[in-house]
This record gives C-alpha cells, structure tokens and sequence, in this order.
C-alpha cells in the first residue's frame, strides 16, 4: 500500500503539521476553545487527508506514534496561547480507540500532562462515537479516569452510526459533537432537525453540552441556537488555521 510505505517513511516534525479551528460558545459568541486538526504534507504526493491515512495508520498501529506527535504538539500549543494571553482555553484533540486500546491511556495523558506543564482544564479529548461501541476495553473506565484527571471529554460525530442515546447516559462524558452530516441538513431536511432537536433535548436534561460541527450558514446557526445548542465549529465563524492566523481573525478577552 503506498500510503502505508509513505507513513511508514515519515518525518514527522518535517511533513506534520497541526491547524487549528475554532469552537464558540453561542450565547456570547465567545471563543471557548480550539480543535487540533492533523495536516499531512507529503514531499512528493503533497496534501494527504486525515481521511485517508488514518484509519490506514490504525490498522498498522502507527497512529500510536502519530496521536503522541499531535497530543505533544497540541498541548505545546496551547499552553503557549493560554499563557500569552491569560486565558483558559481548551484545546480539543482528536484521539483513536486504537490509541486508547493499546496503552495505560490514562497514565499515559497525566504523564504527558506532567511533561508539557500542561493543565488538565485546558483538554478536550474528542472520540468518535462508534468507538465507544466496539472494542473489548472499558470505555467507561477510561471516561471516569479523565474525568478524575480533570481531563473533559466530547464524543465526536454524534447522531451518526449506532444509536448510542442509552449508553451516553452511563458515561461520565462532557459534551456531545453532534455530526456535519445532520448539521448539513438541518435546513431542509425534517428528520435530521428531529434527530438534533433530540439530541440538545437529551444532553440537556443530563447536563452535557452540545457542539454543531460543520456549521457554514447563518440559518443553520439560526436553527441551533433556538434548539439550545451550546457551541459552533464552523466555516461560518471560523476556519482550521495556523495559531498565528487564529489569533488574528479572534480578538481574545480575558
Ligand atoms: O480536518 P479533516 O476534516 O480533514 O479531518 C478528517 C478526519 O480526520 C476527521 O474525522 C478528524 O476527526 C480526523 N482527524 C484529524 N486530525 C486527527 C488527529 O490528530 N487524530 C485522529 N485520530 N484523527 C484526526
Ligand atoms: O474530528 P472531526 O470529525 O470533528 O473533524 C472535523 C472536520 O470537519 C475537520 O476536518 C474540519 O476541517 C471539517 N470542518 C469543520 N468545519 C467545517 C465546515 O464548516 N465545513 C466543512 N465542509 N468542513 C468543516
Ligand atoms: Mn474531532
Ligand atoms: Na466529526
């Protein structure tokens, strides 16, 4: 497989490099954190997409390697932009359930937290929704171990794949990301405002937040607010950057 052979050849602090996107708490239109998106330029292929290499780095475990890269440089990252402008920002950080299956995870992040004098407040960790599905580890466990790290956690693309409103319930679990692909329709389509409306109903009577992800219009951020959901990530406030052009397009007030 050539991403495999590509991958596999990496130089990572060469060809790696992280973006940033914003995620605003509604009510305010305050910044309230950032996700830590992965961007793989390829010397001689050019841009790869997360997309596509890394389910292929899960399946040959080198996402182990990979998610150590981008916790480290993250928490670099944001320890530096909430020290420069005295703020507690979260930094969001996308985590594989392979990651997770394949180590002490929870020894492992209050190491590193150590290591990159790094608050644990300042940590969003966001996992895919189906993950907390399959896999023979302890999703549970590993929920109530961050939360007692001070550690929150997001699940991501929620509303996708399997029905998951019952077992969210048993989760010590912060915020709920609910998926593009219902946040894309939510203007013509009745069912996935139905769904939506569902899912800020329920987090809200168990005290979880709510993030729409992919959020471009104005209508859509119109739809969401009056449903009650908490934050925005989107084209429309914001798009994946370098921390240099974050920090100019948002004015932070501390
Ligand atoms: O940024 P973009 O839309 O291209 O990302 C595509 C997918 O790749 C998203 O589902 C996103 O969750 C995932 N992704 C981006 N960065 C990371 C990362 O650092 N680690 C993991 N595990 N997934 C990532
Ligand atoms: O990890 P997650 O699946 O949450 O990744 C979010 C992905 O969605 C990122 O790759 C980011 O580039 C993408 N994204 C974020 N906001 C928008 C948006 O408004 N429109 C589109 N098309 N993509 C978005
Ligand atoms: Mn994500
Ligand atoms: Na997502």
């Amino acid at each position: 497989h050539r991403i495999e052979m590509m991958l596999k050849s990496a130089d990572y602090d060469r060809e790696f490099y992280l973006v940033f996107q914003p995620q605003y708490r509604i009510e305010d239109r305050k910044m309230i954190g950032l996700e830590a998106l992965l961007r793989w330029q390829q010397p001689e292929t050019g841009n790869i997409s997360p997309g596509d290499f890394i389910p292929i780095a899960e399946e040959t475990g080198q996402i182990i390697s990979i998610g150590a890269w981008v916790m480290d440089r993250a928490l670099e990252e944001i320890k530096i932009f909430n020290e420069k402008h005295d703020t507690n920002l979260k930094m969001a950080i996308n985590v594989s359930p392979v990651q997770i299956q394949n180590m002490d995870f929870l020894s492992w992040m209050e190491e590193k937290l150590e290591e990159k004098k790094a608050h644990p407040y300042w940590v969003d960790i966001e996992i895919t929704e189906g993950a907390t599905i399959h896999g023979d580890f302890s999703m549970e466990e590993i929920f109530v171990g961050l939360a007692k790290l001070g550690i929150s956690a997001s699940i991501d693309d929620f509303g996708t794949g399997y029905s998951s409103l019952s077992y969210i319930k048993r989760y010590h679990i912060d915020r709920l990301k609910i998926a593009k692909e219902l946040i894309d329709h939510i203007t013509e389509d009745e069912n996935s405002r139905l769904i939506i409306r569902a899912i800020t109903m329920m987090a809200g009577g168990m005290g979880l937040k709510t993030i729409a992800e992919g959020v471009e219009e104005t209508c859509q951020l119109k739809i969401l607010e009056e449903m009650g959901c908490d934050e925005i990530q989107g084209y429309l406030w914001g798009r994946p950057n370098s921390m240099a052009q974050v920090e100019k397009e948002n004015v932070v007030i501390q």
